[in-house]
């Protein structure tokens, strides 16, 4: 998981909802400490029902955090759909109600509309307003990573029956309504983000790429989580040095 402190991006962890009361917990340090910055994190909808979504809950309304937490609903969390996480009986934002904080549910779909919602509940928090919780309602039309068939969960058409569009789509047009934009700088853009992403992917794979072995020295896999390296984790480095060594009788520690 990648972080970058000059950007103020804060790294979440693959367990799911985490990174919502670290967010509360960093948006209320910051607050303590006199700084003007919030925080905001996101989860997808089937996280929301993860222990941790409600504890960031209620710490930021109890502490009044300058906080803006979204939940993407995209109807599905890998092959669950949205009901297992409560959605048929409530909307997401709604649940922001019980805590005592601000709930909006928009159309995730209209970038206007989250750029909308989300400016407002930044202003809000930096005002001392208190948290938010913007419901950004969508669909995840394509797999939830390229392991993932949905075929085998969900009908092949329900894509095509998603009302709402493609997000991208749907600006341009509504740029290209209103004289803002046109097909040709559009059709540009495109080409030059291609070009952007792949010589990022480039840049990227230079940290090394699955199935060409170790690119970062191997005991880094242990660091930069406690100060000083706890003893149980170099046992374990020690551990997993002596089973490689057995496995690959050549390789040897960076
Ligand atoms: C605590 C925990 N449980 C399970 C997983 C495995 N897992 C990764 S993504 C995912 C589904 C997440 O769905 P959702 O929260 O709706 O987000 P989406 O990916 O749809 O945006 C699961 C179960 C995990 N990373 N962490």
């Amino acid at each position: 998981m990648y972080s970058c402190r000059d950007y103020n991006f804060f790294t979440i962890s693959g367990n799911l909802a985490t990174q919502y009361p670290q967010a509360v917990g960093w948006a209320m340090a910051s607050a303590i400490k006199g700084d003007s910055r919030i925080a905001t994190a996101w989860v997808g909808e089937g996280s929301s029902a993860e222990g941790d979504f409600h504890a960031a809950m209620t710490f930021a309304a109890v502490y009044n955090a300058p906080v803006v937490m979204n939940v993407v609903n995209n109807q599905w969390a890998i092959s669950s759909f949205s009901g297992f996480a409560g959605a048929e009986r409530s909307t997401f934002a709604n649940r922001a109600v019980g805590y005592g904080i601000a709930g909006i549910r928009v159309d995730g779909n209209d970038a206007l509309a989250v750029y909308a919602a989300t400016r407002w509940a930044a202003n809000r928090a930096r005002a001392n307003g208190g948290p938010t919780l913007i419901e950004h309602f969508t669909y995840r039309a394509e797999g939830h990573s390229t392991s993932d068939d949905p075929g085998a969960y969900r009908s092949a058409h329900e894509r095509e029956e998603w009302p709402l569009g493609d997000p991208i789509m749907r600006l341009k047009r509504h740029l290209i309504a209103l004289g803002e934009w046109s097909v040709e700088q559009h059709t540009a853009m495109d080409a030059e983000l291609v070009d952007l992403v792949k010589a990022a992917t480039k840049e990227a794979e230079k940290n090394g790429i699955l199935g060409h072995g170790l690119h970062h020295p191997f005991h880094t896999m242990f660091e930069d989580v406690y100060k000083e390296l706890p003893w149980h984790l170099e046992e374990q480095a020690e551990q997993a040095i002596r089973e490689r060594q057995i496995k690959w009788p050549e390789w040897k520690p960076e």
